[in-house]
């Protein structure tokens, strides 16, 4: 079995009766979502929300039930990928493009589990771009404001059209290459007029993370 895998049916084990759960978006939470609609199958009852349309749509195809997100008040766990995890399970996020649904669900949870393969482990966080959403209006001068953080920002493109979130909203991918301290920087860039989240999720929000490894096992920290 494939790490992801690994860890992503690792972490739907932590699901019971009755649950809410909170569905990631990405490859990994692909294989959680996978593994929630084989176990509804077999009986497991759980209403699930969803991080983005892509989500739902494969809770739809595994056969996952969804409750429109206006019904909860409160979500018992949420299962998601990562795209870097430092030694303090800071997190970078949203390399999907859904940072912005991810860190609303997980805020919510009471328990945010966090599933990955060992490539995603970093001593810094800084590797990775953090994906930004931030507002199409004026977004050529919020890139200014981004890059007086000593930042290179750059919209996301797919191909040659600008990525535009399930939100309606852009991204602006800021490498930084080395984030000393990415919970000050959350609150810098959140400060900008026209951003709306950034993919730094802070360990605070962190319930476990579950790495699976490539001698078929997994570790939890
Ligand atoms: C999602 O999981 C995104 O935030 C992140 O980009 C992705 C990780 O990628 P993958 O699981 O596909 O390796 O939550």
């Amino acid at each position: 079995m494939n790490s992801k895998k690994r860890a992503a049916e690792k972490a739907v084990e932590y699901i019971q009766d009755g649950m809410i759960v909170g569905l990631g978006t990405g490859s990994t939470a692909y294989y959680a979502i996978e593994k929630i609609g084989e176990r509804a199958r077999s009986g497991l009852r759980i209403k699930a929300v969803a991080s983005s349309k892509r989500s739902e749509e494969l809770a739809k195809q595994f056969g996952v039930a969804l409750v429109p997100i206006e019904e909860i008040d409160s979500i018992d766990i949420t299962i998601d990928g990562a795209d870097e995890v430092d030694n303090n399970n800071n997190l970078i996020k949203g390399g999907g493009g859904a940072l912005l649904r991810e860190k609303i669900l997980a805020s919510h949870s009471k328990r945010f589990v966090v599933i990955i393969d060992e490539s995603k482990l970093v001593g810094k966080l800084g590797r990775f771009p953090v994906p930004v959403e931030i507002v199409p209006f004026a977004s050529n001068l919020t890139l200014r404001h981004l890059r007086a953080l000593d930042c290179e920002p750059r919209i996301r493109r797919d191909a040659e059209n600008v990525y535009i979130t399930d939100n309606g909203n852009m991204i602006a991918d800021c490498f930084f290459d080395i984030i000393e301290d990415p919970e000050i920087l959350s609150a810098r860039m959140n400060s900008i007029p026209g951003v709306v989240e950034n993919g730094l999720f802070s360990h605070t929000m962190v319930h476990a993370v579950i790495i699976g490894t490539e001698n078929d096992t997994v570790k939890i920290k």
